[in-house]
């Protein structure tokens, strides 16, 4: 158990954390630090999988899954695919404060953050140029993707569906998000009176078919805040993961009594049962300031680095 102000959020992304906490130690709201802090990872690029110049897509372009959550009013602002722009979180907030939408997609989710005054900008670097060169050469090479997906029928050139093959396997060109492969920020915030915000920003995985959206903005998957309760954020393969809401399932467990613990076990077990070797985890908070996290245990990911800044410390701790 904590004393509130809390801040909680995915992976040891600790200037995200530091930035929402100085946030909630201004006096500033829940929500305002929960933008800070997404935002300082698309600022930090944090691991190449938030912000831009990161998982690029078949085509060599980044493009942005982002939400946020006020636990308040259970108001969400998401954009998903959004292209152009690097401050997915901000657009995101727009979206929840300057319209009746709740979710905006693709290249009019752009125009429209254009039309809210963000800067249109190239979100491909040197770093993305080459990750989609080398992926490029890579999946070219004669059996390459035998040692991947033993019956692949194609070793080369853009996705084109498998007849009879399902789900992991229809594109072997799609690097599937693992243990090397992760990252999105996703980060609760609760304030002194318990208000609860929750947000999410990545860049999504690496060599997607264009298109492709994650867990992460998705409202109840990627997070969920209910200030009467607490909240949750998810991490790991959205293509799995959204399936199952995990975060408003994390969410539920912990209106129907289970501690932020247990609650992100469960909500991991609902997944388990289906996926056994998914790659994925939970972190939780209630708004009396308990928190605690989850994360599927598959060989080459045992521990789940989480991080958190709460009253009495003067840096966040990285917890596992
Ligand atoms: C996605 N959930 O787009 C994101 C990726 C991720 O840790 O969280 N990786 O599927």
């Amino acid at each position: 158990k904590a004393e509130l102000p809390l801040v909680i959020n995915t992976w040891p992304f600790r200037n995200a954390t530091e930035a929402a906490w100085r946030v909630l130690e201004a006096g500033g709201s829940v929500l305002d630090a929960v933008e800070k802090g997404c935002a300082q990872c698309e600022i930090d690029q944090c691991d190449g999988s938030v912000g831009y110049g990161g998982s690029p897509d078949e085509n060599g372009e980044t493009t942005l899954d982002a939400m946020i959550m006020n636990g308040n009013t259970m108001e969400i602002g998401a954009v998903a695919q959004l292209r152009r722009i690097k401050n997915a979180i901000g657009v995101a907030r727009a979206v929840m404060e300057h319209t009746k939408h709740t979710f905006l997609v693709g290249e009019s989710a752009s125009l429209f953050a254009e039309s809210m005054g963000f800067m249109r900008e190239d979100l491909t670097t040197n770093h993305s140029r080459s990750i989609h060169s080398k992926w490029l050469d890579q999946s070219c090479q004669p059996n390459y993707w035998k040692n991947v997906v033993p019956d692949a029928s194609k070793s080369c050139g853009p996705y084109h569906p498998f007849k009879g093959v399902k789900n992991e396997k229809q594109s072997p060109l799609q690097q599937k998000i693992n243990v090397h492969n992760h990252d999105t920020i996703g980060m609760i915030a609760i304030d002194k009176a318990g208000n609860v915000a929750v947000g999410t920003s990545t860049n999504g995985a690496t060599h997607k078919i264009p298109g492709r959206v994650g867990d992460s903005p998705i409202p109840g998957a990627g997070a969920y805040a209910d200030s009467v309760v607490g909240g949750a954020a998810a991490t790991g393969d959205g293509d799995i993961m959204m399936r199952f809401l995990p975060s408003y399932q994390a969410v539920e467990y912990m209106r129907m009594g289970s501690d932020p613990t247990a609650a992100c076990q469960k909500a991991i077990g609902r997944i388990q049962k289906y996926f056994p070797n998914f790659f994925g985890a939970v972190i939780c908070a209630n708004s009396t300031g308990s928190y605690g996290a989850a994360c599927n245990k598959i060989p080459g990911f045992k521990e789940f680095h989480f991080t958190v800044f709460r009253m009495g410390l003067s840096k966040p701790i990285d917890e596992v």
